[in-house]
């Protein structure tokens, strides 16, 4: 069962299973809507737990009911655009999860909306319950997806369900989501935490090392040509033979024992 400590944060908690740290979105009242002080806890809590060896990998989640309803609506509605400009409205905080070099899973159920749905597709799979409902309906306020709405969506799902989900605001269900490779899998949603912790296990039991080049090597594939891409794979699974747990991951199996990694 995971432990709660005393959260250092006000809009997120913080969970400890083993080796996977679970990070809950915690502004209820407002359907865990993205505010500026939440999306700066976000930044400072992957940087805390980026620097802690003892975690292995991170599950970002919200409540039963929603993962988020989008960036904060009141908070950025009267923003002017010469403070939207010189403030660098959004962009300084949003996009660690990009930046994490440990893996982060997402565990969505219920709403996951405009900024929440980005949020999602920044991570690096999603596992979602099967009362999740995914959308971008930023077209309803006058504004556009801007975090990644127009660009990672249309990656996920292809161009024609990304334009009719961004141009009428349509949200798709988990059923829908799973279909169209928006999430990894679908589970009822009782089942969410345990699978996304069990999945978190998972990865907490391999060689980091491995882990983390592989998590960049499936990054590469969204940033370049096929043909660099292969070629960028062959050259890390290659500087994979220089370490310990290559070694011990291939004797473990020829001695038909377990491995133990040591991300040497
Ligand atoms: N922001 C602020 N408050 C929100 C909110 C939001 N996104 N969503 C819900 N709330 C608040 C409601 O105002 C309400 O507060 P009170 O009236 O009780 O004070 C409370 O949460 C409960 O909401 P509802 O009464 O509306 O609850 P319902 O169950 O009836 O409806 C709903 C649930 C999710 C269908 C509905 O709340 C809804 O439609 N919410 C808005 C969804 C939405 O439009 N999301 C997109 C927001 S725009 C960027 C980064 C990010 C973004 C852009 C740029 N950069 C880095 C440049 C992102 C933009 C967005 O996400």
């Amino acid at each position: 069962m995971p432990e709660t400590a005393p959260s250092p944060y006000e809009t997120l908690l913080l969970d400890r299973d083993e080796a996977v740290a679970i990070v809950r979105l915690n502004r209820p009242d407002a359907l865990n809507a993205l505010s500026d002080r939440l999306m700066d806890e976000m930044t400072a809590c992957l940087d805390a737990l980026e620097a802690d060896p003892s975690v292995r990998a991170i599950v970002i989640t919200g409540s039963d009911k929603v993962f988020a309803a989008g960036a904060d609506i009141k908070e950025m509605g009267p923003k002017t655009y010469a403070e939207a400009f010189t403030q660098d409205f959004l962009t300084r905080n949003w996009e660690r999860v990009t930046r994490c070099r440990k893996p982060v899973i997402a565990a969505v159920a219920g709403h996951c909306l405009g900024g929440g749905c980005e949020l999602a597709m920044m991570c690096d799979f999603i596992i979602a319950g099967d009362n999740a409902q995914f959308g971008q309906p930023e077209i309803n306020l006058g504004i556009t997806p801007g975090v990644g709405g127009t660009q990672r969506l249309t990656r996920f799902v292809g161009k024609s369900k990304a334009m009719e989900m961004v141009l009428t605001g349509r949200r798709i269900d988990a059923v829908e989501a799973e279909r169209c490779g928006l999430v990894s899998r679908v589970v009822p949603v009782a089942e969410l935490m345990g699978e996304a912790i069990k999945a978190g296990k998972k990865i907490a039991s391999l060689s980091p090392l491995s882990v983390m080049m592989a998590k960049e090597m499936v990054n590469v594939a969204y940033e370049t040509t096929l043909a660099e891409g292969v070629r960028y794979e062959r050259r890390q699974f290659q500087s994979l033979f220089a370490f310990d747990d290559q070694k011990e991951g291939m004797t473990a199996f020829v001695e038909k024992r377990k491995p133990t990694f040591k991300g040497t």
